[in-house]
C-alpha cells in the first residue's frame, strides 16, 4: 500500500471510551475536546507514519451507546476495518464489550471476517489493565482463529501507540485484500 491508496475503517466500541477523541487525535494530530457522538462522524485522514504514510483512510466513528450498537454492523459491509476501541480502566464494562466485540465482527454479521484491530485505549490512567489483561478478558485468541485480530494498547490524549496501531492496521488490511484477491482499490 502506498501513496495514493484509500482505506475504510470504522471506529466502534462502547461509549465513553475515547473513539471520538481517537479521530481528532489522528485527523489533527493534537487532543481535542469531545461531547458524547450522537449519530456518527465520519473524517478521512492521511496516514502520517510509517506504512500508513500516504494512505488516505475515510473513519466512520460511530455512537457507542446501546440503541446505535445494533446498527454498528451496517458500517461493516462497506468497511476494510474494524478499529474496537475500549477503555482500559473501564474493568466493569469489559465483559459487555466482549460481548458486543463478539458480536459485531464474529459470524453472520461480518461475512468477510475483516481484519480488526482492538485499542486498549486511556493506557494513561494510573488504574489502567494491561495489554495482556485485556486480550484475555476479551478472548482475543479465539477471534484470531477466524479473523487477523490484534490488541495495541494506546492513548487517545496523548497519541501515544498509535503510530505502531496505524501501522499494523494498514498490514493487515493489506494481508485481507491480498487474501481475497481483490485488486487494490484506488480512490473509492
Ligand atoms: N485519560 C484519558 N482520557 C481519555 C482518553 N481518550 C479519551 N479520553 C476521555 O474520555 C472521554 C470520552 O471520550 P470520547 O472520545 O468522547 O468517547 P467516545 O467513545 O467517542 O464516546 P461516545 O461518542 O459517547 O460513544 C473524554 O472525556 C475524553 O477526553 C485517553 O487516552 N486517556
Ligand atoms: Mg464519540
Amino acid at each position: 500500500m502506498g501513496s495514493g491508496y484509500s482505506v475504510q475503517l470504522v471506529l466502534v466500541g462502547l461509549e465513553n471510551t475515547g473513539k471520538t477523541t481517537l479521530l481528532y487525535r489522528l485527523k489533527l494530530g493534537h487532543y481535542m475536546h469531545t461531547q458524547s457522538t450522537v449519530g456518527f462522524n465520519c473524517e478521512k485522514v492521511e496516514g502520517r507514519w510509517g506504512k500508513a504514510k500516504g494512505v488516505t483512510f475515510s473513519i466512520w466513528d460511530v455512537e457507542g451507546k446501546d440503541n446505535m450498537r445494533p446498527l454498528w454492523k451496517s458500517y461493516l459491509r462497506s468497511s476494510d476495518g474494524v478499529i474496537f476501541v475500549v477503555d482500559s480502566a473501564d474493568r466493569e464494562n469489559l465483559d459487555e464489550a466482549r460481548v458486543e466485540l463478539m458480536r459485531l465482527v464474529k459470524g453472520q454479521n461480518n461475512p468477510s471476517c475483516l481484519p480488526t484491530l482492538i485499542l486498549a485505549n486511556k493506557q494513561d490512567l494510573p488504574d489502567a489493565m494491561t495489554p495482556e489483561e485485556i486480550s484475555k478478558e476479551l478472548s482475543v485468541q479465539e477471534l484470531s482463529v477466524t479473523q487477523q485480530c490484534q490488541l495495541l494498547p494506546v492513548c487517545a490524549v496523548t497519541g501515544e501507540g498509535l503510530p505502531d496501531a496505524m501501522d499494523c492496521m494498514v498490514d493487515m488490511v493489506q494481508k485481507w485484500k491480498k487474501g481475497k484477491g481483490k485488486a487494490k482499490t484506488k480512490h473509492r
